[in-house]
């Protein structure tokens, strides 16, 4: 998989992705990244890419010319199909299945904005699709982008082993996560649940799950009511509400 980001600083993107999951993918060869500087792009002594908004107010616009130009050459690096995503509050909001969409791609571009955003004739002609990590501002796009980068790349096969796989993630099902537990197994007074010792793993995985169940109700809603949920789930989830009341909690 190949990401592009056109971007005036592509250090920042290259630095941040050395470390980790994205890291050892681009190690790996599984993951490549092609950085584009509108700078470059541009003809004047002074290599401007910002310019006024038309209409006045306050800020700068990143200038039409040296972004396309940037854009264009990020595309002809190599063939093939290459979709061009803007990443702007504007933009509709990422979710998961979005990202599982993107690993599928063989090429993603992405525009880093600054300033108060890009020529939005760009947006009208060059971008294919603008995204929103969600309903706040950033100073810039390089962010979001990496963000992009990273949950796309530990989607990827080979990038993440079998035993760390994120296909059995509770967020693939639609759930948040259950609760995780290292040693030591008691500190001040904080046990770690029972179960997790006990070596049952039917026992456990069914206590996972109604920890998911039991936390997607309390904490996101509007996630349950997008699922199905199954006979055995409903129980679960039933038996997380019953095993909560009998528990003085001011959390969750
Ligand atoms: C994306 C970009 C927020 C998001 C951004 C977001 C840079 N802020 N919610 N900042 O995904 C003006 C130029 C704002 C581009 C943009």
């Amino acid at each position: 998989m190949r990401f592009d980001v056109v971007t005036l600083f592509p250090e920042m993107i290259a630095e941040a992705a050395r470390y980790g999951v994205t890291g050892k993918a681009i190690e790996r060869g599984i993951v490549r990244l092609g950085l584009w500087n509108p700078r470059d792009f541009t003809t004047d002594k002074r290599r401007t890419v910002d310019d006024r908004p038309y209409g006045g107010g306050p800020g700068m616009v990143m200038m039409l010319q040296p972004l396309r130009q940037a854009i264009r050459a990020a595309k002809a690096a190599e063939p093939g199909m290459v979709r061009v995503a803007y990443l702007s509050p504007q933009g509709v909001k990422l979710r998961q299945t979005d990202f599982i969409g993107f690993s599928k791609q063989e090429r993603i571009l992405m525009v880093a904005g600054r300033y108060e955003g890009i020529d939005e004739r760009l947006v009208e002609t060059d971008v294919d699709e603008e995204w929103s990590l969600g309903d706040y501002v950033i100073s810039g796009g390089e962010l979001a982008a990496l963000v992009v980068i990273d949950g796309v790349t530990r989607l990827l096969p080979k990038v993440l082993g079998a035993d760390e796989s994120s296909q059995q993630e509770s967020f693939m099902q639609g759930l948040l996560d259950h609760p995780h537990y290292t040693r030591p197994d008691t500190i001040e007074g904080q046990a770690v649940p029972e179960i997790l010792q006990s070596g049952d793993h039917a026992e456990i995985e069914r206590w996972r799950l109604k920890q998911s169940l039991g936390r997607t109700m309390r904490r996101r809603p509007e996630l349950l009511d997008k699922l199905e949920l199954s006979e055995e789930q409903k129980i679960l989830l039933k038996e997380f509400i019953s095993e909560q009341k009998t528990v003085k909690r001011n959390k969750q």
